[in-house]
């Protein structure tokens, strides 16, 4: 896979931004002293999640945050993408957790990247409901008054399309609801929580503001019309149905109207302008008309009533969690990007990339991210504008519905002891950090 190992990765632009990136409910434990979000209701029934595990524990960051900004530290990045815990956020003390935690960074001088909402909604609220967008612009106000004299940039939301497909629309992630295309008004609430949170920053002082929405090249199963159109149409759905209305202010055709509400007052709140547009990339997906199956996403199967089906992408190493190993994907889909949004496109960051891997002797997961920082440097080559890099991810931990079975770290947990390695990527990354900064 790694045809060009053993050249030297290229330079990359000065202040290009190096990091690692977590999730508040994948790594922090400490649940007793926080609110239940919809993520510790669903794990709290059987079979939700494969290994039966819970994030009650999780890598226990909460008690142990000094000894992770220490490793954060010792790998020399220049950023740290984590997530502040709205129901944390809720209970008394709760914001003081994140206030030690940037005071910390600071000090070791890693910049605060915080994100807003991954996931973890407080289990009293509810995506279908508009005004749960309203609710999270107050909660980012208070985030932002507490934070805002130390952190310059920020992530509103993560992956809205996984949270609103997974969670909402086939019931594999919380809140565990199978809607199908009901879920839609999901997708366009946290769009609209989205404009608003940019707003709220705003009137708080704050610049430097993007989201972290996932994407991936659409592959074609082939060139037949039946396969050209379901792959266009699940394109729109995981693609440009949550970059197109932020970017251009615009639904992609016929989605619009599928929307809650007043959707033309709405697209002037979300496509208030970002500093910065983040993607979180993995892999490209091959989609064509239906089929018997509808195959699967992420390793989650498909209905068999959708109007498409997800098909292998043949001849490809593939990670432990099976999605192919494809990094010229990455330099499509920023090229593509460019072509498709032009100049409304903001400076691009990549937000998240990586996969699971099992060992600490982890060749596989080198090659992997060697190969994927290689086609991102082609993508700058090809002129995108691209301002930063974050590795999903800086540690072990619970990888939601497949619990603690998935290991995307650069640091090994061991989750009996809590004790964390270093892995071979971890000494990988520290040294292309090295050679990245001018001497
Ligand atoms: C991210 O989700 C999340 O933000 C993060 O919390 C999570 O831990 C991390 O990634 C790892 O899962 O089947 O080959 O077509 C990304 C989830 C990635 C799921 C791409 C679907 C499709 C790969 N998505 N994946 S494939």
């Amino acid at each position: 896979m790694a045809t060009d190992a053993g050249t030297a990765i290229p330079r990359f632009p000065p202040g290009f931004l190096w990091g690692v990136s977590t999730s508040a409910h994948q790594i922090e434990g400490a649940a007793e002293k926080r609110e239940p979000s919809v993520w510790d209701v669903f794990t709290a029934a059987p079979g939700r999640v494969k290994d039966g595990s819970t994030a009650a524990v999780a890598c226990d960051h909460y008690h142990r945050y000094r000894e992770d900004v220490a490793l954060l530290a010792g790998l020399g990045v220049d950023a740290y993408r984590f997530s502040v815990s709205w129901p944390r956020v809720n209970s008394p003390g709760g914001l003081d957790f994140y206030d030690r935690l940037v005071d910390e960074l600071c000090a070791a001088g890693v910049r605060p990247v915080p994100t807003l909402f991954h996931w973890d909604l407080p289990a009293d609220r509810d995506w279908l409901d508009r005004d749960t967008a309203a609710r999270f612009a107050d909660h980012v106000t208070v985030v932002a008054d507490r934070l805002g004299d130390r952190v310059g940039t920020w992530i509103t939301l993560n992956e809205p399309a996984e949270h609103t497909l997974l969670g909402h629309a086939l019931g594999t992630h919380a809140p565990g609801r199978r809607l199908l295309f009901d879920a839609l008004p999901v997708a366009h609430h946290q769009l609209l929580a989205h404009g608003l949170a940019v707003r709220a920053l705003r009137a708080a002082g704050a610049d430097g503001i993007g989201i972290a929405n996932s994407h991936g090249p659409t592959w074609p199963a082939s060139r037949d019309q039946a396969d050209l159109e379901a792959a266009g149409f699940y394109d729109v759905l995981l693609n440009r149905l949550f970059a197109d209305p932020v970017v251009l202010g615009a639904y992609p055709e016929g989605m619009g109207d599928l929307m809650p509400g007043d959707v033309e007052s709405d697209l002037k709140v979300i496509t208030e302008p970002v500093d910065w547009y983040g993607v979180n990339y993995y892999a490209p997906t091959r989609v064509g008309a239906p089929q018997g199956t509808a195959g699967e996403f992420g390793g989650v199967p498909l209905p068999a009533e959708l109007p498409f089906s997800v098909r292998e992408i043949e001849g490809r190493p593939v990670t432990d969690f099976g999605w192919p190993v494809v990094p010229e994907g990455l330099t499509e889909l920023l090229t593509g990007f460019r072509d498709r949004y032009g100049d409304r496109l903001p400076p691009v960051v990549i937000t998240e990339n990586g996969c699971s891997y099992d060992g600490v002797d982890d060749q596989d997961r080198i090659a992997y991210l060697d190969a994927h920082v290689r086609a991102l440097h082609r993508a700058i080559e090809a002129g995108v504008d691209v301002r930063g890099y974050f590795v999903w991810s800086l540690m072990d931990n619970f990888e939601w519905a497949e619990g603690y079975a998935r290991r995307f770290g650069l640091v090994h947990v061991d989750f009996e002891t809590l004790e964390r390695t270093p892995k071979a990527s971890y000494h990988w990354f520290r040294d292309l950090l090295r050679t990245q900064r001018p001497a």
